[in-house]
């Protein structure tokens, strides 16, 4: 608060001046320190500039604003070092391209001179509009897919898709649930509409799921029928819907998440009380028979961290492998957070799959960044976490055997469409683009991990 000096002059009859009412501070209100600003991520991002503001700050009449390379802020940008300006806002200009650059602004009053605010980083974009670096896909010798929703095909998600990926998994259209909402009423609306999008845009498809126990329609749960006719229909719509996307549909996740987190032990589910233990084996032969091109997978999430269910999800892969039930790769979807699993079980967990001569599929990519849900932001910090951990992941998978290489699928494109959100009710970051579309530092994750 400023001074408040209120006199109240009056010329007395003596004329001299008198003073009274007089309501006065002596200083004692004035704040021991000035408020430092909180900026905001910067936006405008141009190959040479970009722009960073804050919520005016209570009593400054300026502010002072560093901009660096580093994030220690030894690497000082010319002239931006202790700037002066007198709004709360900014633009910083005459930058190179494709170059992160730190920020951090302090307010002034004065003598006054607050801490610095928080710490936000910018990369610039290269000169020819893009990110830097090459898109991931023509960076990475594998497949580098991302779940997609038929009504996001479009615009810059429909962009970034081509530009950076070239394979696909639909996110929940292509399961049970859609496909076949109603006795007798299979709909590939949706379905089609996706592999259609993907075939005349030149990217693979990885169907994902025929058969899971949450995405199961209720019809089928309160199945009426006997138990063949249960399974009669199973068969059916596996073989109608394998059929229709022969040649189209590269591979599919037949079963998905069979097994408990505990305990090492199958699921319980409608397909296995009506079809018995071997609901599994039936469902991948009847998809072979219907395309005997089709890469088969298994995909259950935990893998890395839950080593008895890893254990006996991958018994169930060699008996099928011994016995000659068809199937040729792995899924271990990675829902995986910023400071866990290490890189080394990942790499463990990955062997256990290769040494099998299996296609390993990444699959459903999303790294948390707030799993302790500590923050309100995403820290510098924490965003480099996340950078690191994608990175481990890119890493891994690059060295496991070149015949065992499927790719590596993102579960999503943009940190406000994750399920994750809904999931767990609490903010995160858990992919590669922010919501307005620029990427990440877990995308440069991505691409270090290439190299
Ligand atoms: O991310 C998917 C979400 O949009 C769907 O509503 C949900 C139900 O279909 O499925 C989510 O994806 C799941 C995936 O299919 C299987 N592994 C767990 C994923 C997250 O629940």
């Amino acid at each position: 608060m400023h001074i408040i000096l209120i006199r109240l002059l009056v010329i007395g009859a003596i004329g001299s001046p008198i003073l009274f009412g007089a309501c006065e501070s002596d200083g004692a209100d004035e704040p021991a320190v000035l408020m430092a600003p909180n900026l905001s991520a910067p936006t405008e991002v141009t190959a040479s500039s970009f722009f960073v503001d804050w919520p005016f700050i209570e009593g400054a009449d300026g502010y002072q604003i560093d901009v660096a390379r580093d994030e220690a802020f030894t690497d000082f940008v010319e002239p931006y070092q202790g700037i002066r300006h007198n709004f709360s806002e900014f633009t910083v200009s005459d930058l190179e391209p494709a170059t992160t650059y730190y920020v951090r602004v302090r307010s002034i009053s004065r003598d006054l001179v607050s801490d610095n605010s928080n710490v936000v980083s910018v990369t610039t974009i290269n000169a020819s509009g893009s990110e830097p670096g090459s898109p991931l896909k023509d960076a990475a010798e594998f497949s580098v897919g991302m779940a997609v929703q038929v009504n996001k095909l479009n615009g810059q998600h429909q962009e970034i898709l081509l530009r950076e990926y070239d394979q696909i998994t639909s996110e929940y259209e292509m399961k049970m649930n859609i496909m076949y909402p109603s006795e007798g009423n299979l709909d590939f609306t949706q379905s089609d509409a996706t592999v259609n999008w993907a075939v005349e845009n030149g990217l693979d498809v990885h169907g994902h799921a025929l058969i899971w126990h949450n995405a199961t329609p209720t019809w089928v749960e309160e199945f009426s029928g006997t138990d063949q006719e249960f399974e009669t229909m199973i068969e059916d719509y596996i073989k109608t819907t394998v059929t229709r996307y022969k040649g189209k549909v590269k591979s599919w996740d037949v079963v998905n998440e069979a097994f408990e987190d505990v305990g090492g032990v199958l699921r319980n589910s409608v397909f296995r009380e009506k079809m018995g233990d071997d609901y599994i084996e039936k469902c991948y032969r009847w998809t072979r028979e219907a395309d005997p091109d089709v890469l088969i997978f298994y995909n259950d999430y935990n893998m890395v961290t839950h080593p008895v269910k890893r254990t006996a999800a991958l018994n169930m892969v060699k008996d099928f492998l011994d016995r000659g039930v068809p199937i040729d790769g792995f899924g271990y979807q990675m829902h995986i957070s910023h400071d866990n699993p290490s890189k080394e079980a990942i790499e463990s967990a990955a062997k256990e799959v290769t040494d099998l001569g299996l296609l390993l599929h990444f699959s459903e990519l999303d790294v948390r960044a707030n799993p302790a849900n500590d923050l309100e932001v995403l820290t510098i910090q924490r965003a480099n976490y996340q950078q690191n951990k994608v990175r481990e992941v890119v890493e891994v998978y690059n060295a496991i055997p070149e015949e065992s290489k499927f790719g590596i699928t993102i579960w999503g494109m943009k940190d406000d469409e994750t399920w994750l959100l809904e999931f767990w009710g609490h903010p995160d970051w858990p992919l590669l683009y922010n919501a307005d579309f620029s990427f990440k530092r877990a995308h440069t994750g991505f691409l270090e991990g290439l190299e």
